[in-house]
């Protein structure tokens, strides 16, 4: 598969980015879901903020409360015998390693904008803040579909009640509708198609299951966007496979004369995160037609390779000119990169999996 990745690359990065809060340093500006608006191309980024430990054995834990807006910072202390800090992402119960009880950093959504695609312009504020009960450790991983003049922006909300998926509409992204939690907790990697099918809309979600059952992607459908049932497996983990940890949806899926081109990413379970695609059909999306083999795109950069969290490409979004897919991406959960990638070369290595 032939990648063109941006010379610009990393294109945005924790440094170009001021603090909102005072106190704290950006750690990460990543995951970033993908709008083309008027003439500019929108990227979603998920700004990390962690308060500034100035003493290696403190590590502190930011939560906020949305009814009072305040800040809460709480600190603990690397040889706390109760508590892991191996993950530098998260605090864990030693007794309950599956699941973390904070976050050492809080995400919320900032505005990057561009003319050209490839130089940035950051928001000096928000766009999307913890705003309720459910995202008192953040708001992550925004994407975005758009629908006729609206763009609905999905996006994790984080609290100590799990993660969930919530939804907001809007026209102009300066102002949104809250339109409330479409997915209960833990579901990730929402991605809603861009158009009705046989008179539904569709969406790819990835419930984390803990009792029986892996990390994988189903299909739901909906009657308005707000209400989701009919929910199908669509695509598990593969054993021994670049995907084998876990898989979840990665880009607003893109119509093709062959089916819907979905770009998902798939981990290991030592979390290698990379990019590979299925391809699903036109009429009836929960039908999958064929999947790659191998991923579409590996950690290959020093800069995909190396970062706060390493070893990660994770395209949200992209932007579709004829053949030609600008793909955004995370990367080391640290920064955004932007890459293309043509269709008819994705599709042609799906096919040679069909045969
Ligand atoms: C995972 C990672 C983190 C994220 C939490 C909560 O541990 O994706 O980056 O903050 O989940 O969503």
């Amino acid at each position: 598969m032939k990648i063109e990745r941006f010379n610009e690359n990393p294109l945005i990065t924790p440094a170009d980015v001021k603090p909102l809060h005072e106190g704290y340093e950006v750690i990460g500006a990543f995951n970033g879901g993908v709008a083309k608006y008027n003439d500019e191309v929108l990227l979603l980024l998920r700004v990390a903020e962690r308060p500034i430990s100035d003493d290696p054995n403190v590590i502190k834990a930011p939560v906020f409360d949305p009814r009072t807006q305040t800040m809460e910072v709480l600190t603990f202390h690397r040889d706390d015998p109760d508590y892991d800090f191996d993950d530098p992402r998260m605090i864990r119960k030693k007794d309950k390693l599956d699941s973390f009880v904070y976050l050492t950093s809080l995400s919320y959504i900032r505005i990057a904008r561009s003319k050209d695609g490839h130089h940035f312009t950051i928001d000096e504020e928000a766009f999307l803040y913890p705003f309720n009960e459910y995202q008192s450790y953040g708001i992550e991983d925004a994407r975005c579909t758009q629908i006729g003049d609206t763009y609905y922006i999905n996006f994790s909300s984080v609290s100590p009640m799990g993660v969930c998926d919530s939804l907001v509409a809007t026209k102009d992204f300066q102002s949104y509708q809250d339109l409330g939690n479409i997915f209960a907790p833990e579901n990730k990697d929402v991605l809603i198609f861009p158009e009705q099918i046989n008179g539904r809309y569709y969406a790819l979600h990835r419930p984390s299951l803990k009792s029986i059952g892996n990390y994988d992607i189903w299909i739901a459908s909906s009657p308005d966007l707000v209400s989701w049932g009919q929910h199908r497996h669509l695509l598990g983990i593969r054993e021994d496979c670049w995907d084998s940890g876990r898989v979840g949806g990665g880009l607003v899926p893109i119509k093709t004369d062959e089916g819907w081109l979905i770009i998902y990413h798939g981990a290991t379970p030592e979390h290698r995160y990379c990019m590979g695609a299925a391809l699903v059909d036109l009429q009836d999306p929960t039908r999958v037609i064929a999947r790659s083999q191998k991923p579409i795109m590996e950690p290959e950069a020093d800069y995909e390779k190396n970062g706060f969290f390493g070893d990660v490409v994770f395209g949200c979004g992209g932007i579709l000119v004829a053949d030609q897919l600008t793909m955004y991406y995370g990367v080391a959960d640290t920064s955004m990169a932007g890459c293309t990638l043509s269709i008819a070369e994705i599709l042609k290595q799906l096919k040679e999996v069909e045969k």
